[in-house]
């Protein structure tokens, strides 16, 4: 079994084994109705200016120290501290679960105003929602000049819940703009709740080698361009892509994902268990209660992987 698998000890057995709250996480409200009503309608939401300058220096100091290898673990090696920063980052797309080895990483995980909105807009879709809201995936894109984007897709082919509840927090480390890579969306795609077929792309200057969800009308895309500091919220089913960063900058962002935290997270299931009862438990409470707090926390070990890309550099 692996580290990541391993169970541990259950917190509290709960007599018969049904929702029982455990502490409750209080986070401030931040967003007004238009904007929870926009979020519900359009499937994404960009609240400008949410970081401040010191925040974004200790993400960019931070993305550095992961990527150097400063915290203990087995698939990042540990570079010289003589090695210039730009050498440490040039060849990585994107660090799978940095909140798994870094504080700093975490603590934006769990930042206050960012776990604010997404009480409010998570599962608002939901009648009888109650804010809470749990966290299972964090990505750190370093997208350096020339580096491919992601074509096509739904995040919830990849995590997928139970009631369409997942949510990214894209935090924009640098301004995101056209040409260095931007997130693109194809507004109130995530309405229908449709989860399109993917098949390999035909373009492999543009994005990297993730399949391409096909079959909709893309024709009403809008690029997400947004100033560093910005986050932009997007629900699991809206479709999605960025495209190669054709600029001299790096395009740096964490996008951290969560989900109603009442919903069983179904995620790699095991041989031995159906869609009803999978629940993996590697996961972060960051707004209100955690109905299964008495199944306790899967230990997610370091389990921090790189995702490079083959940049193409003949442009
Ligand atoms: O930022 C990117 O380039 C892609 C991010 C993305 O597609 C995602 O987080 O699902």
């Amino acid at each position: 079994m692996s580290p990541a698998t391993t169970p541990k000890a259950p917190a509290k057995a709960s007599p018969d084994a049904s929702p029982a709250e455990g502490p409750c996480i209080t986070v401030p409200k931040i967003l007004n109705h238009e904007q929870v009503q926009g979020f519900v309608d359009d499937g994404f939401l960009v609240l400008p200016e949410l970081m401040t300058t010191a925040e974004l220096d200790e993400l960019k100091k931070d993305t550095v120290d992961v990527a150097r290898g400063k915290y203990p673990c087995e698939t990042l090696k540990s570079l010289p501290e003589s090695m210039p920063e730009k050498e440490v980052l040039q060849n990585i797309l994107c660090i799978h679960q940095p909140h798994y080895i870094s504080p700093v990483m975490d603590k934006y995980v769990k930042h206050e105003k960012i776990c604010g909105a997404l009480s409010q807009i998570t599962a608002a879709h939901l009648p009888f929602w109650d804010g809470s809201v749990k966290c299972m995936q964090s990505m750190l894109f370093i997208k350096p000049p020339t580096f491919q984007g992601q074509a096509w897709h739904q995040d919830e082919i990849y995590i997928p819940t139970r009631d369409r509840s997942l949510i990214g927090a894209w935090i924009a480390i640098d301004d995101a703009t056209i040409e260095n890579g931007c997130l693109w969306v194809v507004p109130g795609s995530h309405r229908n709740g449709y989860l399109y077929p993917q098949k390999p792309h035909e373009n492999p200057e543009e994005f990297d080698s993730s399949q391409e969800s096909y079959g909709f009308d893309d024709s009403q895309e809008v690029p997400v361009e947004v100033k560093a500091g910005s986050v932009v919220f997007f629900n699991g089913h809206l479709l999605h892509r960025s495209r190669k960063n054709r600029s001299n900058i790096y395009r740096r962002v964490l996008v951290n994902h969560y989900m109603n935290a009442w919903s069983k997270l179904p995620w790699t299931p095991k041989a031995d268990e159906t869609v009803a009862n999978a629940d993996r438990r590697t996961i972060e409470l960051v707004a209100g209660v955690d109905p299964y707090a008495w199944k306790g926390t899967e230990d997610h070990g370091n389990n921090v992987y790189l995702r490079r890309c083959q940049a193409n550099t003949t442009d």
